[in-house]
């Protein structure tokens, strides 16, 4: 590769593989249910999440959207973190189209939310207030450095959720990366939810594409939620391809982005004036600290770096995140380690 792109791993490229599996795949209209590649990329997934059915999306946030509004009607209220994906880069779809409120509570560190502060913003029933219908949860946690949310916290929400008749939603974008770092099945991680979003797009390398998975009632809802927003797709047998190669041949793979992430963060963190977030990065994500005595911002680092062909994106002046994907290897880390060095020297 002549580029180097560490700004999310949704910039990674179909693999050849995923391209012959494209060219070769056999076809027919999705929106008749007769795209034996969508039917078989849905059935597959289902089974490898532990759910009876799967729904092919165009995007994550469509998939969120289309969980979202399936369980919801208009001023229903969902429980989710202040720095979950689908609050705060959904571009507020959930209010625009379906008119659900949103009640964020705080995540802690480690992604999750305090079981007392779900409970206290689950809503009594009183006419002054929104009808309390679900909680979501993000795994891995993007904003929270990526981070492997446990089975065992899972399936605790997922109790308080039923106590209270609520569903619970899952936005599994990364959901095989956590299955990796925790050496569980990514069915036992999403056991607890009613529904859960996957996304092929992201490590997995595939070009486009999500599954939404839960059981066929909620699906077959769905299905109607997706064609009115206008994610209903013809031969879509032609990314869906790329979506059985991901499943099928990405997933195992992904314990090496995180070997990688490690790595990275163990040589940044020996640069002056940067601060790794988490002492070991959990996944494949390296959130950066820019010191107070850092001779550079990260806007700054940014362009230097953009000038050496390595893409990154900064958050604000002061903080980074840096994804690492399958077309990040050593060779890359080194060249990154080193544009690094020399653009944070301070003479
Ligand atoms: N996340 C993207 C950006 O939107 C921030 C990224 O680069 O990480 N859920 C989670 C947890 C996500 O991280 C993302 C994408 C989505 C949903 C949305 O997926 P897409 O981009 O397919 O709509």
């Amino acid at each position: 590769m002549d580029w180097i792109d560490l700004r999310s791993d949704t910039v990674t490229l179909p693999t050849p593989e995923m391209r012959k599996a494209m060219a070769n795949a056999e076809l027919g209209d999705d929106v008749f249910g007769e795209d034996p590649t969508v039917n078989r990329l849905e059935a597959q997934m289902a089974e490898r999440l532990g759910k009876m059915a799967g729904l092919f999306i165009p995007s994550g946030t469509m998939g969120n959207l289309t969980a979202l509004l399936t369980h919801c009607g208009r001023g229903d209220e969902v429980i989710l973190g202040a720095l979950s994906h689908s609050f705060l880069y959904e571009a507020g779809g959930m209010a625009a189209l379906g008119g659900i409120h949103p009640f964020t509570v705080p995540n802690q560190s480690d992604g999750t939310l305090l079981l007392d502060d779900i409970e206290s913003a689950i809503r009594a029933d009183n006419p002054h207030y929104p009808i309390s219908r679900l909680i979501c949860l993000e795994n891995t946690h993007n904003r929270c450095g990526g981070v492997p949310i446990t089975a065992e916290y899972t399936r605790e929400v997922g109790d308080l959720a039923r106590q209270y008749s609520l569903k619970l939603h899952l936005d599994g974008a990364r959901i095989f990366n956590a299955a990796i770092a925790l050496d569980v099945s990514a069915a036992e991680l999403a056991a607890p939810a009613d529904t859960i979003m996957v996304c092929l797009s992201k490590a997995l390398c595939a070009p486009v594409g999500s599954v939404l998975c839960g059981d066929e009632d909620f699906i077959q809802r769905a299905r109607r939620v997706r064609k009115q927003l206008g994610g209903g797709m013809r031969q879509a047998g032609v990314i869906a391809a790329a979506g059985i190669v991901a499943l099928e041949n990405m997933v195992d793979r992904l314990a090496e982005d995180h070997k990688r992430a490690r790595l990275l963060a163990k040589r940044l963190r020996e640069i002056p004036g940067l601060s790794v977030e988490w002492e070991e990065p959990p996944t494949n994500m390296v959130y950066l600290q820019f010191n107070q005595d850092s001779p550079i911002s990260a806007p700054e680092l940014v362009k230097k770096c953009a000038e050496k062909g390595i893409k990154l994106s900064a958050i604000g002046s002061r903080r980074m995140r840096l994804v690492v994907h399958y077309w990040i290897d050593d060779q890359a880390i080194d060249t990154v380690v080193k544009a690094f060095e020399q653009s944070l020297k301070s003479d």
